[in-house]
């Protein structure tokens, strides 16, 4: 039995709350796509936790986690994430750590060009603007992969594999540089370095394929996939190419990991009760004013990344009918319900027009998108602190009625409503 988690918006809904919420239920937690671009913040007993690249089931003691071959990994970033979660308390992470072997590597380089990329990008074009990337090397990695060129984690821990690597290594490296110019870069000391670090990664690496099949089929574990980044950041789906370099829809998921997608049950929708989004690229019901600047108060909205300001803006039903026509969502989670609390009216955008004509669905063009009017549909808030509240009976009539209202548009049942960032602050309908 395989369920999934996923971002229906532009990331950071609180997939990692809803992980950490669900993980008593299933023996395995894996991830599928994406890298430590993705920040998921967990908080147990008063305790944060931040998820970049390792799944968030670490956090279950019980639970093994899987890296899936469809994630990026820069390997100092591994060691130094697994360092900080057990520098909080988190004993025995290790023997519950697998890594795919197929996965490809992030180096150094891939990172530095991904920010020299953005510097050309916002520099040189006049009418050109940077991605506003994390900067960890995602873009260029998935390139490499693309391109044939790149390196995955058996290449690094192969015992016979050693001479491949660094020829393979020292390739790409001068590749970049013929394409960005010299740039300050030590190439033996990262070879060095991963000498070391291919001894270090060997325990964790395992043929994902065989480690799935085994776990679904032979061993009948319950296994629950931990979406990262969000549909509209979706390299094919997304805003492209304001967009990260993954498949972050439901499709990431069968090709991250190398599953059937019959294996796949239950397909839970993380929504934010409005809309974020941190870096650049179109943003229809973004608020450039008081009440986006109050969202983003309240709601805290900061990077877990890079600490950047997310930009806040109304719930967009335009985007969860289109996000859910492609994930297909069994349930939706909406969080930060809690963070509308003081808001007397609460506008939802419901329609997009371009040139007075209505939209059927959400245009692939930035051009068009950049026109479109959306159209909102206000409803009353509670003003109410609903924090307390334990039981999803309790909440005020109003707050109901704006969980009704998204259920009725996109024809999803509202399964757990977020009402604070602790693990207990989660109403289960
Ligand atoms: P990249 O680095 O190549 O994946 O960036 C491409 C775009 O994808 C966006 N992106 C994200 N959006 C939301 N949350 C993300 N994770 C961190 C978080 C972000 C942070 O949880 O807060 O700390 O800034 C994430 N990762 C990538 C990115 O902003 C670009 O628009
Ligand atoms: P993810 O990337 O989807 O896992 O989400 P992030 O961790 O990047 O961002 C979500 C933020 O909202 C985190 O700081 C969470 O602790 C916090 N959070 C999650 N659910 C809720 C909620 O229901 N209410 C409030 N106030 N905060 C929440
Ligand atoms: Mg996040």
């Amino acid at each position: 039995m395989v369920d999934v988690v996923l971002g229906s918006q532009w990331g950071d809904e609180g997939k990692g709350k809803l992980v950490d919420l669900l993980v008593d239920h299933y023996d395995i937690v894996a991830r599928c796509a994406g890298g430590n671009n993705a920040g998921h913040t967990i908080v147990v007993d008063g305790i944060k936790y931040d998820f970049h690249m390792l799944p968030s089931g670490l956090v279950n003691k019980h639970c093994l986690n899987l890296i899936g071959s469809g994630v990026v990994i820069h390997v100092p970033s591994f060691f130094k994430e697994l360092e900080t979660i057990e520098s909080k308390g988190l004993t025995g992470c290790r023997s519950r750590l697998f890594v795919s072997s197929r996965a490809h590597l992030v180096f150094d380089f891939h990172q530095r060009t991904d920010k020299l990329r953005e510097l050309e990008l916002s520099g040189a074009s006049k009418d050109g603007k940077n991605i506003g990337t994390t900067g960890k090397g995602i873009g260029p990695t998935y390139s490499t992969k693309a391109s044939r060129s790149g390196l995955r984690v058996h290449h690094l821990i192969n015992e016979d594999g050693w001479e491949y690597f660094e020829t393979q290594f020292r390739r790409l490296f001068e590749t970049r540089q013929k394409r960005y110019g010299e740039f300050d870069y030590d190439v033996e000391a990262e070879l060095n370095k991963y000498k070391q670090l291919r001894k270090d990664l060997k325990p964790f690496v395992v043929d994902s394929v065989e480690f799935m099949h085994n776990a679904i089929y032979v061993d009948k574990k319950r296994v629950l996939i931990e979406g990262a980044n969000a549909l509209m950041l979706d390299i094919d789906f997304g805003t492209y190419p304001y967009v990260t370099s993954s498949s972050t829809s439901i499709g990431g998921v069968c090709t991250g990991l190398g599953i059937p997608p019959n294996t796949i049950k239950n397909i839970y929708g993380v929504v934010k009760a409005y809309t974020t989004r941190v870096g650049e690229g179109p943003f229809p019901t973004e608020q450039l004013n008081a009440e986006g600047e109050k969202l983003q108060t309240i709601g805290a909205e900061f990077g877990v990344t890079t600490g950047r300001k997310r930009r806040c803006g109304w719930l967009d039903l335009v985007v969860l009918k289109y996000s859910t026509w492609i994930n297909g969502y069994t349930a939706l989670n909406i969080t930060k319900l809690d963070v509308l609390d003081t808001f007397k009216e609460i506008p939802v955008g419901v329609k997009y027009s371009l040139k007075g004509k209505e939209l059927k669905s959400f245009p692939e063009d930035l051009l068009d998108l950049g026109k479109v009017e959306v159209e909102y549909v206000t409803l009353p808030g509670w003003n109410t602190d609903i924090t307390k509240i334990k039981e999803y009976k309790d909440l005020p009539d109003n707050a109901k009625a704006y969980l009704k209202y998204i259920e009725d548009f996109v024809g999803v049942p509202v399964e757990w409503v977020g009402t604070g960032p602790a693990r207990d602050s989660m109403l289960h309908k």
